[in-house]
């Protein structure tokens, strides 16, 4: 199906306008299989204009053509499948629909825009057109506590894409931040379905402010790659690195190689020995970050002795 519709998009390339018996002649299907093909293509962001007459004409592509995409990468998981849609309401929504209905681990789903994209603890996280929003869902075999291994190989595979991109210092920050210059770019939300020995999926979803504008009120916290870089940055291109290093460190995952993950981590952050503020329930604990678990939790030094934090929305003091 997929393939037909590849075709098709190559045949409206080449042609200014065409009819749909040219097209359905070129690629071998019926008119109305063309008429369907074109539907779908038209919900996926291909701006096909219909004219009775003289036929279809193509007057915009998507801005992340995902058939492209897929052609050029060769995942040994994550990016098994891959599908755009101009906008949806929740990219980690929508995987989770489609875990359901036996889709191969990998499945990557893109938004252009998200009405309610999420943050931790059902906060929003603000999703214009020109960003990079997306999720996937992977079956580690690890046990829950473990999970925290694979968002720190998400943060890697991220942050060093953003940093080859922008050629500047990227920072993680605990527990699923990217930031550049002290100020968020990329949020990373993972969710977790498991029994008390074993992960059954997680979904990984992925929040990377590319081209999109901001709220004025984000300015002193949060960036974008076209404000760093100054220039705007293709989304095809990015998403095809981000892609790949995702597969790549999930390799790592898969190899069980924790302590090579979990040093590259802490190349990454400047969290050890920072003084902090841990928000949780309400309360606000201070203390001095010593140093991290083999689980990914965070040890630090407060008043009350050294606290081990699983969860929670840290600051830096
Ligand atoms: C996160 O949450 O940082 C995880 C964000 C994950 C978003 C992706 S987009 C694709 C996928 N589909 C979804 O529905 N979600 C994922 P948290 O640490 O809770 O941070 C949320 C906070 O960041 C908000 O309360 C805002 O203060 C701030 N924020 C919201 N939108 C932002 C943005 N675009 N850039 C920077 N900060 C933002």
């Amino acid at each position: 199906m997929e393939n037909r519709r590849s075709e098709i998009i190559q045949v409206l390339i080449q042609n200014q306008v065409i009819s749909g018996e040219e097209i359905s002649r070129k690629v071998g299907i019926s008119r109305t299989a063309v008429w369907k093909h074109i539907k779908i293509l038209q919900k996926k962001g291909y701006d096909i204009h219909v004219n009775r007459q003289q036929g279809y004409q193509l007057r915009g592509l998507p801005d992340i053509p995902v058939e492209e995409i897929q052609f050029l990468l060769h995942p040994s998981c994550i990016g098994s499948k891959l599908l755009y849609f101009p906008s949806l309401t929740s990219t980690n929504e929508y995987v989770n629909k489609l875990v359901k209905l036996k889709y191969p681990e990998g499945t990557v789903v893109i938004a252009g825009t998200q009405s309610l994209g999420r943050g931790r603890k059902q906060r929003l996280w603000v999703s214009p057109k020109g960003g990079l929003w997306f999720s996937f869902f992977i079956r580690p075999q690890l046990p829950p506590q473990k999970a925290m291994i694979v968002t720190m190989a998400t943060s890697i595979a991220i942050a060093k894409v953003i940093s080859s991109t922008t050629k500047t210092d990227v920072r993680i920050k605990w527990p699923n931040d990217v930031l550049i210059n002290g100020k968020k770019v990329c949020g990373i939300l993972t969710e977790l379905s498991a029994e008390m020995d074993q992960i059954n999926y997680m979904i990984i979803g992925i929040g990377l402010n590319v081209n999109n504008e901001l709220p004025d009120n984000f300015h002193p916290t949060a960036t974008s790659l076209k404000e760093v870089m100054n220039q705007v940055v293709s989304l095809k291109q990015l998403l095809l690195m981000l892609l790949s290093s995702l597969d790549e460190w999930y390799k790592q995952v898969k190899l069980n190689n924790n302590t090579f993950i979990q040093e590259t981590w802490l190349s990454l952050t400047d969290i050890i020995g920072k003084q902090i503020e841990i928000k949780e329930d309400g309360f606000i604990t201070k203390g001095v970050v010593k140093g991290i678990t083999e689980n990914g939790g965070l040890l630090v030094e407060t008043e009350k002795g050294i606290l081990h934090i699983v969860t929670g929305d840290i600051s830096y003091i």
